[in-house]
């Protein structure tokens, strides 16, 4: 009958796909209640602040997270798709350095990238194994069958958690070393002294021998940067603005979405783009379930997100001052997005 058909069709696909893949939740039902309680700190501790911040994880609801897949696809926007370029030329090189190992990827998002990264070790023959690290259980569910339909050896365990909880719990591996992946420029959205914790806490996840592998977007001309956080399109605009809106239902806010707009600039001295929301008028926003009344003056400011640009040079020196020896760095002819791969001594 045709029902026992589908019935084993449905049931052994999935089985063989089910049986590679593991979903580990690290953030436990205390950190859960802990986290209900201490939600919204982050924004209250901003916008209280002068001049005001919000912390970028408030850009990626579903629809800033839709967003974001737009601006990697726009014109201006030579971040991802400069890196992905780097990593199509030197993924095998990269395979061939660490040898097989675990892929360890913090913030997997969508896999695009990942996917060179595992057909470049898939061709040297050896095995696939990937540790996405989310925040998101679901995002990481879906990507992670998509992978496992795609590649048929691969093994997947992802993790729900945070990349700190994520780093301090990493399990050790039956495979010979393990590589973790921080790709994307997401090293930007940090400050200096937030990045030296950050490298700090990966060295003390890796054994030693193990390799960590780092995306970054480097110092150019003002005006390419400019132009890449200024889009013609206006998506970038919208990221920006989605915040406030993921603010209202998040917070039972009432944000004019109208009453403010985008603003981007370089700012030369940091060596840092920085988004801002700026308020059009003074107005009075009230956050009700955080219990906050936020007053701004006309043309006052929310800073949304740093994105820092990095000196190659510099930013070797500090990886191997906190341990993390670069061994190789590749760039894209213009020199605008750089990789290392560095190993821990
Ligand atoms: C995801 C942090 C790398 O800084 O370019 C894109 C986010 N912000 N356009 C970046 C972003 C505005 C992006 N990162």
């Amino acid at each position: 009958m045709s029902v026992s058909i589908f019935e084993t069709a449905s049931n052994i696909y999935p089985r063989a796909i089910e049986q590679r893949l593991q979903i580990e939740n690290l953030i436990d039902p205390a950190a859960i209640a802990t986290s209900r309680l201490t939600e919204g700190k982050d924004a209250i501790a901003g916008l209280t602040q002068t001049p005001k911040t919000l912390p970028p994880r408030y850009f990626y609801d579903d629809r800033g997270s839709q967003l974001f897949e737009q601006i990697c696809e726009l014109p201006e926007y030579y971040l991802t798709r400069t890196e992905t370029a780097i990593l199509q030329k030197y993924a095998t090189e990269i395979a061939r350095l660490t040898g097989a190992c675990e892929l360890v990827e913090l913030g997997s998002g969508s896999s695009t990238k990942t996917r060179i990264l595992l057909d470049a070790y898939h061709k040297l023959g050896y095995p696939l194994h990937y540790i996405p690290v989310d925040v998101s259980a679901g995002i990481l569910e879906s990507s992670a069958k998509q992978l496992l339909t795609d590649y048929t050896t691969l093994k997947v365990r992802a993790l729900a958690s945070t990349y700190e909880l994520a780093l301090e719990r990493l399990a050790p591996t039956f495979l010979p070393s393990r590589t973790i992946c921080f790709i994307g420029s997401t090293l930007g959205n940090l400050t200096p002294s937030e990045s030296d914790e950050f490298f700090a806490r990966i060295f003390a996840a890796l054994e030693v021998g193990e390799y960590f592998l780092l995306g970054v977007d480097l110092q150019k001309p003002k005006s390419v940067l400019e132009a890449a956080y200024n889009d013609r399109q206006g998506v970038t605009a919208a990221f920006n603005l989605n915040m406030l809106q993921h603010l209202n239902w998040r917070y039972d806010s009432n944000f004019e979405l109208q009453n403010f707009e985008h603003w981007a600039f370089y700012n030369e001295t940091e060596h840092q783009i920085e988004m801002h929301l700026r308020s059009l008028r003074s107005q009075t926003v009230q956050m009700r379930s955080l219990n906050l009344t936020v007053e701004f003056a006309e043309r006052e400011t929310i800073r949304t997100e740093i994105s820092r640009k990095f000196n190659l040079k510099t930013l070797q020196q500090q990886l191997q001052t906190q341990g993390l020896i670069p061994l190789q760095t590749w760039t894209d002819t213009k020199n605008w997005f750089g990789l290392l791969l560095c190993q821990k001594k």
